[in-house]
């Protein structure tokens, strides 16, 4: 059986050209090895809309290095990151992949593995999940979605800017996963094994949750490297992308 293999956090962006570059090679050389690619939100550095794809060279190039790899046969899985959640149909049907809800449960052999981005188990950076609360709603997606992509791209930029100076005065503790967070997804999910990104903190954590030993995988973020995570008949192995 072939391997399934998870990465989060690119960034993908026309700024950096090198991470673009090791997207290609994983895409071409290393990810067709894989039965399935889940994608665990912050493929790209920002997303406003699917008609970004129109103005945005990368965002095409790498729709169709995906569509490529879904014909030779991995199926890909996206599920939305705090910089991706605007991505929808439109890139979903150009890049042959689906999208998938946060959370979600796959079973991998007869193990359940629940995904996900991971921002919503931070829960002690309160002044992100109100935004979190505030951009996620229908309502305010709409009205962003209706406004010129000129606006839409200002608006990104101003959030990108407030975003950091905000995290510049977070202690870092805030910016990771609360534990008691942790522990309620691992009991309401049946203790499976969990696998998200968001953090930028790559690792294999276990967690002893009612006396049941769970593990949570970490993703590593593709800032200095590329990184991805593979399950190969249940051997897990965080692996490192080598052009
Ligand atoms: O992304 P990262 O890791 O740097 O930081 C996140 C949290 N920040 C965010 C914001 C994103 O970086 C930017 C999202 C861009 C999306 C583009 C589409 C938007 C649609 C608009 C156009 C169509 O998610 C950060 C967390 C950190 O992870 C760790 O978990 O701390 O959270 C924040 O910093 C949020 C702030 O604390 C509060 C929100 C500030 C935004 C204020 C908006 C100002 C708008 C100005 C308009 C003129
Ligand atoms: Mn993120």
């Amino acid at each position: 059986m072939r391997p399934t293999f998870f990465i989060s956090d690119l960034h993908l962006c026309a700024e950096r050209p090198d991470i673009s570059r090791l997207f290609e090679h994983f895409v071409e050389e290393t990810a067709p090895a894989a039965a399935s690619l889940y994608i665990l939100g912050d493929l790209f550095e920002y997303w406003i809309g699917d008609d970004q794809l129109d103005i945005d060279p990368l965002a095409r190039k790498v729709a169709t290095q995906l569509a490529t790899m879904a014909e030779k046969g991995t199926k890909i899985f996206f599920m939305h990151g705090n910089r991706d959640f605007l991505l929808g149909d439109r890139f979903a049907r150009a890049a042959r992949l689906e999208i998938l809800a946060d959370p979600t449960v796959i079973q991998l052999r007869s193990v359940q593995v629940l995904l996900m981005h991971g921002d919503t188990l931070c829960t002690d950076d309160l002044a992100y999940q109100s935004f979190r609360t505030q951009v996620r709603s229908p309502a305010w997606q709409q009205a962003i979605l209706a406004k010129p992509i000129a606006d839409r791209q200002a608006l990104a930029q101003s959030i990108r800017s407030q975003s950091d100076i905000e995290k510049s005065m977070k202690a870092e503790a805030i910016m990771d996963v609360n534990p008691d967070a942790v522990s309620d997804v691992f009991r309401s999910f049946g203790f499976p094994v969990l696998v998200h990104g968001h953090t930028h903190r790559p690792a294999k954590h276990e967690h002893t949750v009612e006396s049941h030993v769970c593990v949570r995988w970490v993703l590593q973020d593709w800032h200095d490297f590329g990184g991805y995570l593979s399950c190969d008949n249940g051997e897990w192995r965080s692996m490192i992308v080598n052009p």
